[in-house]
């Protein structure tokens, strides 16, 4: 597999459904060339194959290939298994009907799609040997799916299955994520509370808290930035109420005392965790906490491996804080690196770091992944606030319930 963009900017289609059904000619035909390998024979194709492709106006594309849901014996339980590993991440799914259209067999993928929740459309292939796609059609329309009929061999319908997937490709294939521009008016201000303490890199402001200002400033919005100290004196000498005060979760027990309830409040976290993932879906994850139980163990992840420190924030703190905030006895495991362990499903909780060394749509990929594996999923600032019993007032501003 040679993969040139870095992993994760790729939106990923995977077209799904029976042998022979016209899968990897469909990928041929939207790609424009003969590279996957196509067969007469059913099930050449074992692996999910990878199939790179600049999908304009949209971008770099990877098409997966899987070889259908319904193999037999020990091998096809790989293979089911690989296919499986492919939907946890997949963007767009496309069920390849062949001739004989959409049987129980494709409702059941279709099924399984949905409790993924995996946006997808069905393409209704091989139009040209087929009379009536007329019942599969409707079947679609009732069933609320949208459904193309084409062609792989001669290209028709193509163009408008290409057309369908860029519109169906994520928000975040498309959009500028929000940092806190949203929450703020032209000529607002904003308390940004940087504390300087031992954690703080020297001679610096950390990345968050620079694109943080960054984006104030573009929102033609005043950005104030003191120490914890100074949030008190600051406020009674505004003579004007800040539109929003930002803190590091740090010090954010200390601020949110110092700060009147109607004044919107939240922590640069907070923030950082919608700009990167789901924070509704985050904050969901944390609900988890106050249903955790005896035994249960929870999955600490982490983006990147870092040199551990002392009290390590993921490793200490954060496993430490859980634990006496639910009064349970807990287990916690930790990974570091790419891939969700295999055995995701044994976990009550996963708890991740912030992302900072990864993209958005890499974040989302793996919020997406334990949603779709049933395994609640928060990250460490949103789990720091709830711990905290702050969660409710720091998500305020983004105009999520919690209350
Ligand atoms: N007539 C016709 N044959 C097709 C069409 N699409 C694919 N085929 C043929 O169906 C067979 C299986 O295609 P393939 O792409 O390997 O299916 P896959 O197993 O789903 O990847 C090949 O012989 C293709 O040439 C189509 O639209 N019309
Ligand atoms: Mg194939």
């Amino acid at each position: 597999m040679s993969v040139k963009a870095p992993k994760g900017v790729r939106l990923v289609i995977t077209l799904t459904g029976r042998r022979n059904a016209g899968k990897s000619s469909l990928i041929n035909a939207i790609c424009g060339e003969e590279i996957a390998i196509v067969s007469e024979m059913p099930g050449t194709t074992t692996d999910p194959v990878a199939r790179h492709h600049e999908l304009l106006p949209l971008g770099p594309v990877t098409f997966y290939d899987t070889a259908g849901l319904d193999d037999e014996g020990a091998l096809g339980e790989l293979r089911i298994q690989a296919a499986r590993k492919v939907l946890f991440r997949t963007d767009v799914a496309v069920v390849v009907a062949g001739e004989e259209g959409i049987t129980d067999y494709e409702k059941e993928i279709i099924a399984e799609l949905r409790r993924m929740e995996i946006t997808f459309l069905v393409a209704l292939n091989k139009r040209d040997l087929r009379d009536d796609t007329g019942a599969d059609i409707r079947w679609c329309a009732e069933e609320g799916i949208r459904v193309l009929a084409v062609s792989a061999n001669g290209g028709d319908g193509v163009r408008e299955l290409k057309e369908a997937l860029i519109a169906m490709a994520p928000g975040e294939f498309r959009e500028e994520p929000l940092l806190v521009r949203d929450l703020v008016n032209e000529g607002d201000w904003v308390v940004c509370v940087v504390p300087i303490d031992l954690a703080a890199p020297k001679g610096r402001l950390i990345l968050p808290q620079v694109m943080v200002l960054r984006d104030i400033l573009d929102a033609d919005a005043v950005g104030l930035v003191v120490k914890e100290r100074e949030v008190e004196e600051t406020l009674s000498n505004m003579g004007k109420k800040p539109a929003l005060v930002i803190t590091d979760s740090q010090a954010v027990l200390k601020v949110a005392a110092d700060v009147p309830e109607d004044v919107p409040f939240t922590t640069f976290s907070t923030l950082m965790a919608r700009y990167k993932g789901d924070l509704e879906a985050l904050v969901e994850g944390a609900d988890m906490l106050d249903k955790l139980t005896d035994g249960d163990t929870i999955l600490m992840g982490e983006a990147c491996s870092h040199h551990e420190v002392a009290d390590d924030i993921g490793r200490v703190k954060i496993p430490r804080w859980i634990t006496q905030y639910t009064g349970l006895d807990l287990n916690f495991e930790f990974y570091s690196g790419n891939d969700f362990p295999e055995d995701l499903e044994k976990y009550a909780l996963a708890v991740h770091c912030g992302g900072c060394m990864l993209n958005r749509t890499a974040m989302l990929r793996r919020v997406r992944e334990c949603r779709r594996r049933g395994v609640p999923i928060t990250n460490y600032g949103v789990a720091i606030s709830k711990v905290q019993g702050l969660l409710d007032r720091v998500i305020r501003p983004f105009g999520l319930a919690g209350e």
